[in-house]
């Protein structure tokens, strides 16, 4: 296993220091280290799986945990009404770089459309 790969169970164990947004049994919220927009919080679930595929054919009950943290966080983050983004990049083209699941949820400002 990479750093990359065992970065963000070392976050969710607290031995690498993050800013928690919110936290269940099942999910860790924090604020992205290189923000994209004035709110962007990664939503992880604590058990690791490499990507999205992955963790909706091995455990669709926790992808649904993660994208009601990302609804709570909106809420929490105040851009519930406004409106928000929630992206999973997913391996190469994509630019996935920590293969630990993770959501992004960004606003808090009109977004970009996006693509290449
Ligand atoms: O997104 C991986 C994201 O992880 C990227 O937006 C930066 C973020 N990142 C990397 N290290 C940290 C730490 N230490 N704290 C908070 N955020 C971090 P990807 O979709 O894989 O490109």
């Amino acid at each position: 296993m990479t750093d990359a790969e065992t970065l963000f169970e070392r976050i969710i164990a607290g031995e690498i220091p993050s800013e928690k947004v919110y936290e269940t049994e099942t999910t860790f919220a924090f604020r992205d280290i290189h923000p994209q927009a004035r709110v962007h919080v990664l939503v992880v679930p604590k058990k690791r799986h490499r990507n999205v595929a992955e963790l909706a054919a091995a455990d669709p009950q926790l992808l649904a945990d993660m994208l009601t943290t990302a609804a709570k966080v909106a809420e929490l983050e105040g851009i519930a009404e406004s409106g928000y983004r929630v992206v999973f990049n997913t391996d190469s083209d994509a630019g996935q770089t920590v293969f630990h699941v993770h959501a992004h949820v960004l606003g808090g400002e009109q977004l970009g459309f996006f693509g290449r």
